[in-house]
């Protein structure tokens, strides 16, 4: 029997920038971990390099952690790894770790390009302890200067919503993610689409008033919550 596309969960499909600071920061998070924890595993390379880390010391000093992944190619990363893996729905993380695409000075966060905002989100608000880890690329002035910020959408709303998002304080454009070609738009874990919008500038009540449409699920506007930042290099 062939096996195509199979899941091997230690191979990182894209090109990991930085990987060597990356690789850096992630070993210092891993001294975090003590014997027993459950730890809330994010998404994306930099996340990718640190549960590896954290595996690697697990491993090297006989510790045992359960691990609470935010995505199912983290769950297969975890699977692939040995670990043990529970949900938030059975447990609760004593910490967590997640990549960004963008922090500004007030730890305000975007995430969610790699489509996993959601569960992400999930588990930032489930934690009592929480690390971001990023480069310096990740560092903005203005947030949303680089990348869109996500929302996550019902696909029953999504004329709606783009109707709803007309006039919205700041925002310049709206896509449907679409894996390109003839693919249609990207479908999330829990089935839903998802928008990117761009913004000239994102107000402090922007994710509040997204929330407020029916239809979105959630937003990859992490404002509020309290983390550590981790600078890789
Ligand atoms: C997750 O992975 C997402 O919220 C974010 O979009 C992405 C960052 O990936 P990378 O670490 O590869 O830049 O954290």
């Amino acid at each position: 029997m062939q096996w195509k596309n199979r899941p091997n969960g230690l191979t990182w499909s894209g090109v990991i920038k930085n990987e060597e600071a990356k690789r850096e920061a992630a070993a210092q998070l891993a001294a975090e971990l003590q014997d027993g924890q459950t730890v809330g595993i994010g998404s994306g390379s930099t996340s990718f390099l640190t549960l590896q880390a954290l595996a690697a010391r697990a491993e090297k000093e006989g510790l045992s952690f359960t691990a609470i992944p935010t995505s199912i190619e983290v769950a297969n990363a975890c699977s692939a790894l040995g670990l043990r893996i529970t949900t938030l729905n059975d447990a609760r993380p004593d910490w967590c770790f997640d990549g960004a695409d963008e922090v500004d000075d007030h730890k305000r966060l975007i995430k969610g390009r790699g489509g996993a905002l959601y569960q992400e989100k999930l588990m930032m608000s489930a934690a009592p302890k929480a690390f971001i880890v990023v480069d310096q690329s990740k560092i903005v002035d203005r947030l949303g200067q680089n990348f869109a910020a996500p929302v996550e959408i019902d696909p029953a709303a999504l004329s709606l919503t783009f109707e709803k998002l007309e006039g919205f304080p700041g925002l310049e454009e709206v896509t449907l993610r679409a894996a390109g070609g003839k693919d249609g738009p990207v479908i999330t874990e829990r089935g839903n689409l998802t928008l990117d919008l761009r913004f000239s500038e994102i107000g402090e009540d922007a994710h509040t008033r997204l929330k407020q449409m029916p239809g979105v699920v959630e937003t990859g506007l992490f404002f509020g919550y309290d983390f550590e930042l981790i600078l890789a290099g």
